[in-house]
């Protein structure tokens, strides 16, 4: 590969097709995006109490999140520092230790070496424990969501989400105590590359009325003028979208927050008795993102439909596939029968044999396995539409895009992913931070 600087346009509006399908530039996606930004591990509802833990991936690399007898948080590389085996099989648990299969060290909650079998016999005191600890991650929180990030020069965690903790409050701060993940996962594979599914999810509401066209059909309610892209849709009044400093972004639909559920009065009337309070932490421009319908990716590789509530985290397993975790988000303080239908609908929809879920796989994977064409692979893809109908917003942060239906948040992921691809180190990114948004021309759009 001839650097990497080609492969998205500076207006983020096309990108080359090898994105999708290049082993060498996965290899630097690897070294640069998943080595260096914040992570998604998961929630403290996932390891309430001292001594739970969960395993997960960061990229291809297996972790383990640990909650310690403090309460605090930590996470280390689930291999041992011995020969390298998989220290933790289980999916998630409560331990005092972790026992490796191999020869049998010891580690801690914390990630210490604390036991050798016959330190003494085979070592004769020539072992320093203290330096065979399994490798530590940083971790931080947001509002209970908990990410790691492997690079001690990247930004806090609140630096790194940056704008769009604005928008995240809204959903994960709420008066009435926020959301929190439903576990375990729902696991499966996809045979496509992991930014197909991340930019889906940021940005396209172009797909939702054709692609989702019977489903959409099958449910009615709200999003039923989508389908089949009727002629009658109110195109611009369907809502907005939106992209911040470091590619994480949104699409909005006005009105919609549980258009996806069949059944939906829990919720519905859960919305209608917290929607006052959210009106009054935050005002009447949030109070209408609490009513609306989110498509998000928090930028690499985890996204999430809020009123929906599916919540996904696209584990790479290099360019050609992934492991598709889905959680599902839930308000935190609500009736647990209102729990359990949000969890129903988000996966009779979203879940891995969801109704919309099997919808999106196809395109997923043709969109990258075409690729495998020697010709094919050469061309580019677009990502244009919407690109002088949006701009900085008055009242919402970021870069905000005209209509649902545009491809802002495609450009602003790409812009971002293309940059901190080319930059050496997060000061290189950081230099940047005070004209990121200068790159979108229309500045008086709004
Ligand atoms: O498929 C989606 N990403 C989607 C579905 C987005 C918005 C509404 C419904
Ligand atoms: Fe968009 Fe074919 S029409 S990928
Ligand atoms: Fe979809």
């Amino acid at each position: 590969m001839n650097g990497s600087s080609a492969l998205v346009d500076n207006a983020g509006a096309s990108q080359s097709r090898r994105v999708f399908w290049d082993q060498d530039v996965y290899q630097l996606e690897l070294e640069r995006i998943f080595s260096r930004c914040w992570l998604m591990l998961g929630h403290d509802s996932l390891v309430p109490k001292p001594g739970d833990f969960i395993t997960t991936y960061m990229a291809e690399d297996r972790v383990i999140l640990s909650r310690q007898p403090d309460g605090s948080l930590k996470a280390f590389i689930n291999s041992c520092t011995h020969r390298g085996n998989q220290i933790c099989h289980a999916d998630s648990g409560s331990a005092k230790a972790f026992v490796c299969n191999y020869h049998g060290w010891v580690f801690g909650q914390d990630g210490s070496l604390v036991d050798v079998p016959m330190e003494e016999r085979c070592y004769h005191s020539d072992l320093d424990k203290s330096k065979l600890g399994l490798a530590p991650i940083r971790v931080e929180t947001y509002k209970g969501f908990i990410f790691g990030c492997h690079d001690p020069e990247a930004p806090s965690l609140e630096d790194y989400l940056g704008d769009f903790c604005w928008y995240l409050d809204t959903i994960w701060d709420g008066p009435d105590g926020g959301l929190e993940l439903v576990g375990p996962p729902l696991k499966s594979t996809l045979a496509c590359n992991w930014k197909v599914p991340t930019e889906n999810f940021v940005g396209d509401g172009y797909h939702v009325g054709w692609t989702h066209a019977a489903a959409l059909q099958m449910i009615g309610g709200e999003l039923a003028g989508l389908s089949g892209n009727r002629a009658d849709m109110p195109f611009d009044d369907l809502g907005l979208q939106f992209t911040m400093r470091h590619g994480h972004g949104f699409g909005l639909i006005d009105n919609a927050a549980t258009a996806i559920h069949v059944k939906r009065d829990g919720y519905v009337k859960y919305l209608e008795q917290t929607r006052g309070g959210i009106r009054e932490k935050f005002g009447p421009e949030r109070e209408r993102l609490y009513v609306g319908h989110w498509n998000t990716s928090i930028f690499p590789n985890c996204s999430f439909l809020y009123g929906t509530n599916t919540f996904k985290i696209w584990h790479p397993r290099g360019p050609h596939e992934i492991e598709v975790w889905t959680y599902t988000m839930v308000p935190k303080n609500a009736d647990t029968e209102t729990k359990r239908s949000i969890q129903r609908e988000a996966i009779r929809s979203f879940g891995t044999a969801g109704t919309l879920e099997s919808d999106d796989g196809e395109n997923m994977s043709s969109a990258t396995y075409n690729n495998n064409g020697i010709i094919t692979r050469k061309g580019r893809m677009n990502s244009s539409m919407g690109k002088d109908r949006e701009g900085p917003h008055p009242v919402y942060p970021g870069i905000v895009g005209v209509s649902f239906i545009g491809e802002t948040s495609y450009r602003g992921f790409y812009r971002f992913w293309q940059e901190i691809l080319d930059a050496p180190d997060w000061a290189a990114i950081r230099a940047n931070d005070d004209t990121w948004d200068a790159m979108w021309t229309n500045r008086n759009f709004w």
